[in-house]
């Protein structure tokens, strides 16, 4: 090749564009524009109060945030001819500052444009304030004030790259009075929080605490594992899903499809794909219904099981045996390799399994663990200087500590917390595992499950038993009738006289299953000799020793961690239209007087033309849980409901997916994300079918 001058094929054209960091894509998203609900349409709108939605109230909830609690539903409407005292209300001067909270959810950038735009369009004078890296920056004064620029750059756009994001919680008095001198010395009409249970938390506390000084707050609902979902008392669905959930799915979905593709091409792996979700296994059930990949767990499915035959062993020897409620990791990974053998009994030595990262929650024994370590550990923050982690940082001395409780229970930690059985069965556990079950809490003092390789777990029991069944015969290849045919035919062999001798059910199906007892050459060779098919002196046939090869199993895997790039995904069409309605419906409930509200869109499971802006009151949506080893206030989390439509729908099919027959696999190909296609799921599929059977309700 002619050697090229370097300077001038920088300054081509075509080379600057495609070196450019601003892709077509980008350009594409940036010029996107969401439509708008039919009430976004009109000049102006108010907030109507809803008596018909009714919330059982927690009395604690009451006592902590008496100026909030008693707050409606309020649902946005449009208004075309305010009276000049509304309009005047309306148009009146802002300052009003947002703040992300929590893991990135794609969407997020389009809450601060459609606060801006509607903002900038009631008043060219109201100011929008980004607070940088999360709460942190509210508690340290540090923010940006958006401009035309900066929100156009990042329309459509996945992160929360524009101010980025943090998980500090404003939760001490001496917070909370930082917060305030921030909030009052910018001189702010409101502070919106866009964030996941525990920040919508932080928005309630902070309404309360600012109510005296007219500050509104408000909360939006983000975060991808989906569980901030809100019914009233009486099961009528205000907030279906958080923002972030459909793009994050789509994105493992689409990944976890082409593994489909490859494992079924490749016929060697079992591809073991962990995916996000600190609690609640709605990614995990989407992406089920999005990929129909072979077996997916679904955590609150496993917490309902009961163990038929001990319940009945125990019955008859008229004991209890509280063993057989719920599900333990042993009998998990015994479900697992059911499944992974039936498929192999067809030939399908392959398949893609999808695990939710928050499955440990629902297996009693690790649920025990991970609440009574969180008491100890708290425990011990509380009456040390240094806190846990620091004083003791090494795995060795963290299970010294743990062996001590045994023998001395410390003040204030209730005897029997941790005990001798306890200690065994912690110190059973792989090394990997304790060091996961021990890591940080994080600063709202939950578990940190990502930090747990919860598929490795599984994974490492799933191997030692499929060894056991492999040893004892029971995990077999299938191989297909006509190809055994064929091979002995080519090796001058009959068939008919070896089948019987080396399967236990030929003729009667289409993929043969070489009998459990012959287990090696040795035991095959037993088998042919006591059959009549060969001498005890001869050589096993070539042909029939690749057939018996061909039946022994490797058990191949790899694993895959889905989340941080499903947070970090463009977000779909869905999620851009739906947090645009939100930022839209953040400034109408600013510029209406309310506070402790979280914007939401009701009928999200129904078509566009369905959906109906609303403030949610979060107060009353509050409960009482053990954070930090202590009952604390939080915002409930919403997990898969196991009579819903979507997870009876997951069920039904769970046979047809594994596929454990000789028909074709039914993987499913959503795609990628796209936001300009007609042919890109516009909700999620687990909204679809939830909302099927349910009245839309105007
Ligand atoms: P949010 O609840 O803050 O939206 O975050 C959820 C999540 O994405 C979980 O799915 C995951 O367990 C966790 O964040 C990971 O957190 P980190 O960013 O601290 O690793």
């Amino acid at each position: 090749m002619k050697p090229v001058d370097i300077g001038n094929l920088l300054e081509h054209p075509e080379v600057q564009r495609a070196t450019s960091p601003i892709s077509e894509s980008v350009k594409g998203r940036r010029a996107f524009k969401p439509p708008v609900c039919r009430v976004f349409e009109s000049k102006f709108t108010k907030v109507v109060p809803v008596e018909k939605f009714h919330f059982d109230i927690d009395p604690e909830a009451q006592r902590q945030l008496p100026d909030i609690i008693n707050n409606k539903v309020q649902v946005v409407v449009g208004v075309d001819q305010p009276s000049d005292a509304e309009a005047k209300a309306y148009r009146r001067p802002r300052r009003i500052g947002i703040v992300f909270s929590g893991g990135p959810a794609p969407g997020g950038h389009n809450v601060i444009a459609g606060l801006y735009d509607a903002a900038k369009r009631a008043n060219p004078e109201n100011r929008i304030f980004g607070f940088l890296v999360g709460p942190d920056g509210i508690l340290e004064n540090e923010y940006v004030e958006l401009s035309d620029e900066l929100v156009d750059a990042y329309r459509n756009l996945g992160g929360f790259t524009m101010i980025k994001t943090g998980r500090t919680k404003i939760d001490t008095p001496k917070k909370m009075a930082l917060a305030k001198e921030t909030i009052l010395g910018l001189a702010l009409d409101g502070v919106v929080i866009v964030g996941g249970d525990d920040s919508n938390t932080n928005a309630a506390f902070l309404a309360q605490a600012l109510f005296a000084d007219k500050v509104q707050i408000i909360g939006v609902p983000k975060t991808i594992d989906g569980d901030i979902q809100v019914r009233d008392a009486h099961g009528n669905v205000l907030c279906a899903m958080s923002f972030g959930f459909h793009s994050a799915a789509r994105a493992f979905a689409q990944a976890i499809s082409n593994l489909s593709n490859d494992s079924s091409s490749d016929i060697k792996y079992w591809h073991f794909c962990r995916v996000m979700g600190r609690v609640a296994s709605h990614l995990a059930l989407e992406v089920a219904l999005q990929t129909h990949a072979n077996l997916t767990l679904i955590g609150e499915d496993l917490a309902d099981y009961v163990d038929t035959q001990r319940l009945e062993k125990s019955k008859k020897e008229k004991t209890t045996d509280y063993t057989a409620y719920g599900m333990t990791l042993r009998h998990l990974s015994r479900v697992i390799c059911e499944s992974i053998v039936r498929r192999a009994a067809v030939g399908k030595n392959y398949g893609v399994a999808v695990i939710p990262e928050g499955i440990l929650e629902f297996i009693n024994e690790i649920e025990v663990f991970i609440i009574k370590l969180n008491t100890i550990i708290a425990q011990y923050n509380a009456t040390h200087d240094k806190d846990f982690h620091t004083s003791l940082p090494l795995l060795s001395q963290k299970l010294d500590y743990l062996g001590h409780l045994v023998r001395d229970t410390p003040i204030g930690l209730a005897p029997n917390v941790w005990n001798a059985r306890d200690d065994e069965l912690f110190n059973d556990l792989p090394e990997f595992f304790q060091e996961g079950l021990l890591t940080e809490r994080d600063n709202h003092g939950n578990f940190q499950f990502s930090q747990v390789p919860t598929e490795k777990v599984l994974l490492d029991l799933v191997k030692d038993y499929l060894k056991i069944l492999r040893d004892q015969g029971k995990y077999k290849i299938g191989i297909h009738a006509d190809y055994y045919a064929k091979i002995l035919k080519k090796a001058g062999l009959q068939p008919e006289y070896y089948g019987p001798i080396l399967f236990r059910d030929y003729g009667q199906s289409e993929y043969l299953l070489v009998k459990e007892g012959i287990i090696s050459l040795r035991t095959l060779k037993n088998a042919l000799v006591q059959g009549g098919a060969m001498d005890a002196e001869g050589t096993i046939p070539p042909a029939i020793e690749k057939i018996f090869n061909q039946s022994v199993p490797k058990f191949k895997t790899q694993s895959h961690f889905y989340g941080y790039d499903g947070r970090g995904t463009d977000p779909t069409k869905f999620d851009c239209t739906y947090t645009y309605n939100l930022g839209l419906t953040v400034f109408s409930l600013i510029a209406n007087g309310a506070t402790g509200q979280m914007a939401a869109i009701r009928n999200l499971e129904h078509g566009f033309e369905h959906w109906e802006p609303m403030g949610v009151p979060i107060a009353p949506l509050m409960r009482l849980e053990e954070r930090k080893g202590r009952l604390t206030l939080v915002l409930e989390k919403s997990v898969v409901d196991v009579n819903s439509p979507a997870f009876l729908v997951v069920k039904a099919f769970r046979e047809n997916w594994l596929a454990a027959t000789p028909s074709s696999d039914q993987y499913r190909r959503p795609g990628p994300i796209r936001l300009h296609s007609d042919r890109e799921e516009d909700r999620p599929i687990t909204l679809m079918l939830n909302a099927i059977g349910q009245k839309i309700d105007g």
